[in-house]
């Protein structure tokens, strides 16, 4: 595991110190996933989430060079206000430490600094994946290489169907992540229930995705993650038919823009965000909350199993 120089938050020191359930969350949803004003609103919400359900959360970014595991309310609030933050990947930690930035962590470098501050368990709303046409661009999210390296449960809502999701399942195969449904054994599409692929597990219970950590642990696995995919229920999804068109026209904008790189899944879900009329971003909301709720509840039953 990477070694990282790490600051706590006094309540999560405290817990990892008690062997209590803790939750880590990402910051590049707050900064860049979430339009303002909403997006601190919601990064406290999701916080009250993981409390809601038992454990204490580890809300996981960058202030000023200190890579921050557990932000205090201001520091979220810097992370989610200011201009200027970084959208952070595991390769950019150590030049951005340098340089004094203020960053927010991705699903990777969130999952990779988790891991080496021992939380178990991570809430986010979808993981990144294999950009369509990567075949031409070779647009893949560092989040799937630092999952098949990174001992962590990712509790997510699948991956966004802005991205190749058949590709990016054959990605994670490859790379040795296990993928579970929670209650499905189909892979869910982020704003939609059903992504259109077939999964090979499903558990039903968050005493059950703690069984299979401890087992991974028991089996001397001590790299690789474990997602888990948390589908809304159908009536809460975003309507299929304003999707398709949504996505379509993003798609299309993103071409006439050239935007590329780190900033293509901003600028999506921004579309999105903006061309539903909020629509999506209630929808967005939705997941994280039950991510977080979900995620809260996994830490409590593995650390009922460590008792
Ligand atoms: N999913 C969301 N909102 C987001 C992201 C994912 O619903 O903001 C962020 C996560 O931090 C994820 C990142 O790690 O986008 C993936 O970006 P990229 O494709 O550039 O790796
Ligand atoms: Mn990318």
């Amino acid at each position: 595991m990477t070694d990282f120089h790490l600051r706590y938050g006094t309540e999560v020191a405290q817990a990892l110190r008690e062997q209590r359930p803790v939750v880590a969350l990402e910051s590049t949803i707050v900064s860049h996933g979430l339009p303002r004003p909403d997006n601190l609103r919601v990064a406290r919400q999701i916080e009250q989430a993981v409390r809601d359900a038992g454990a204490v959360p580890a809300t996981i970014g960058m202030v000023a060079g200190d890579l921050v595991v557990g932000l205090d309310d201001a520091e979220l609030t810097r992370l989610a206000t200011a201009d200027g933050v970084t959208k952070l990947s595991v390769r950019d930690l150590a030049v951005a430490a340098a340089t004094g930035a203020d960053g927010a962590t991705t699903v990777a470098a969130t999952s990779a600094v988790a891991a080496a501050a021992g939380i178990g368990v991570f809430a986010t709303g979808g993981l990144g994946g294999v950009h369509r046409e990567a075949a031409q661009t070779f647009d893949e999210s560092a989040d799937l290489v630092t999952l098949a390296r990174t001992p962590i449960a990712v509790v997510c809502a699948g991956v966004k169907s802005i991205l190749d999701v058949g590709a990016t399942l054959e990605r994670l195969e490859t790379l040795g992540v296990a993928v579970v449904g929670y209650r499905t054994r189909r892979f869910p599409g982020f704003f939609i229930t059903d992504g259109g692929f077939d999964l090979d597990w499903s558990v039903d219970s968050p005493e059950s995705i703690a069984a299979a950590l401890a087992a991974r642990a028991q089996h001397g696995v001590h790299h690789g993650g474990l997602i888990v995919a948390n589908p809304l229920p159908s009536d809460e999804q975003l309507d299929p038919e304003l999707h398709d068109r949504t996505l379509a026209e993003g798609l299309a904008r993103l071409d006439r823009d050239r935007v590329s790189g780190k900033a293509v899944t901003p600028y999506l879900l921004a579309h999105f965000h903006s061309a539903t009329e909020g629509a999506s971003l209630a929808v967005n909301v939705r997941i994280i909350l039950r991510n977080a709720d979900l995620a809260a509840r996994i830490a409590v039953a593995a650390a009922r199993r460590a008792d």
